[in-house]
């Protein structure tokens, strides 16, 4: 793995005049399959990626956190014991150091205290690939480890969860950090996120001929917006509704279905019923060798995800379509929605001619030509210095 950890060295030693304690890195992800179920109780099956966010630190005892970046103008100094980021009003130009600060804030309450932290990316920016789990899990990493703190991986997940909902006010569910914090090379990570337990599923494309491109649509992803909330608040409102814990606990579909009035909640338990299914199966074909049958599962998601989640967008129903049209075994999009990117599992030899295929779609139609990624599944979070 090609870790970026001098630049952020040099970099730290230039903006805080001293050399950093240490380096930590955290990837960002991409998930095989199992979207919008970790809000819902459900299966997830993310891997890391090679790219991610490094922070180089360095303890401080004055309480204060001061956080820069590579990738920003603005330095943020702000106390580590303050209240809820959100609830501050902070303007734009700061909304990247509401991550680092807030994980800093909810650790507070667990030992840590203040640091020097100078952050760097490799991750695309709104490409849907979690930059803002891997910036707030290098953050944690790097805090615990600067104040001696000992927190197990998944209860730092979740802690950096509750980082981004309450500090951050994005409600989002606990794969993304626990995908940057648990994951292993050569792997998927099957994880039920109401147990928390997980296991490790061998992901090797390679080895079966074929290859997993992730394609940036390039239609920018922001789920600060109101509709990741909004589903999930539908998704709550039909648990309710059918009196159960959570849409997890649905076992008779068909009559879930038939209970539901609303046509919207009745798509949205659809998807998310089905798509726990299409996760166990998943991880069976994997487990199994069968990878070129996962591509049905990958196509099957994606439908889902269009038609009964409405969370898909033109530039990603684009590229799953001229990818299958081009010989890829199934692809689909992948994260919150509307906007970033897609995976597509395709034949080796016919990877080239899927790149085009879509590559052509998109010049077809006017749009921003997409960006393509290796996806290796790689380690998961750790100090590199
Ligand atoms: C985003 C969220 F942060 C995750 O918790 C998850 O809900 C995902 O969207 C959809 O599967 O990445």
């Amino acid at each position: 793995m090609d870790l970026p950890a001098v630049p952020v060295i040099e970099g730290f030693a230039a903006a805080f005049g001293r050399a950093p304690d240490g380096v930590w890195h955290a990837p960002g992800r991409v998930n095989l399959i199992g979207e919008h179920t970790d809000y819902n109780d459900g299966f997830v099956l993310p891997f890391a990626l090679s790219r991610g966010v490094s922070v180089a630190a360095a303890r401080r005892d004055d309480g204060v956190i001061e956080v820069r970046s590579r990738q920003a103008a603005t330095a943020v100094t702000a106390p580590a014991d303050g209240p809820p980021v959100v609830s501050e009003g902070w303007p734009a130009e700061r909304a990247w150091a509401a991550y680092p600060v807030g994980v800093a804030r909810v650790l507070r309450e667990h030992g840590t205290g203040g640091a020097s932290l100078l952050i760097d990316s490799d991750l695309p920016q709104g490409a849907g690939l979690s930059s803002s789990a891997a910036l707030e899990c290098a953050t944690a990493l790097a805090l615990c480890d600067l104040h001696g703190v000992e927190i197990d991986r998944p209860a730092l997940a979740r802690l950096a969860q509750r980082a981004e909902n309450e500090q951050v006010g994005m409600p989002c569910g606990l794969m993304d950090q626990s995908a940057s914090l648990l994951c292993t090379a050569g792997h998927a990570l099957m994880l039920d996120c109401r147990s928390g337990l997980s296991s490790q599923v061998p992901f090797d494309p390679a080895a079966a001929g074929l290859a997993l491109l992730v394609v940036d649509t390039r239609a920018a992803h922001a789920l600060t917006g109101g509709e990741y909330g909004r589903r999930r608040a539908e998704c709550e409102e039909a648990a309710a509704a059918l009196g159960v814990e959570a849409l997890r606990d649905v076992k008779d579909l068909a009559g879930a279905l038939g209970t539901l009035r609303d046509p919207v909640l009745r798509r949205r338990v659809q998807h998310v019923v089905t798509e726990n299914h299409r996760v166990e199966a998943s991880v069976g074909l994997l487990r199994a060798g069968a990878l070129p049958e996962f591509g049905a599962m990958l196509n099957a998601s994606h439908l889902s995800l269009r038609d009964q989640f409405e969370v898909s967008w033109p530039e990603a129903d684009a590229a799953v379509d001229a990818a299958v049209r081009a010989g890829a075994r199934g692809g689909r999009m992948v994260g919150g929605g509307f906007g970033g990117s897609v995976i597509v599992l395709t034949p080796v030899s016919r990877a080239d001619g899927v790149r085009e295929a879509i590559t052509a779609a998109y010049a077809k139609r006017g749009w921003t030509p997409p960006g393509f990624l290796d996806a290796v599944p790689s380690p998961g979070a750790q100090r590199l210095s």
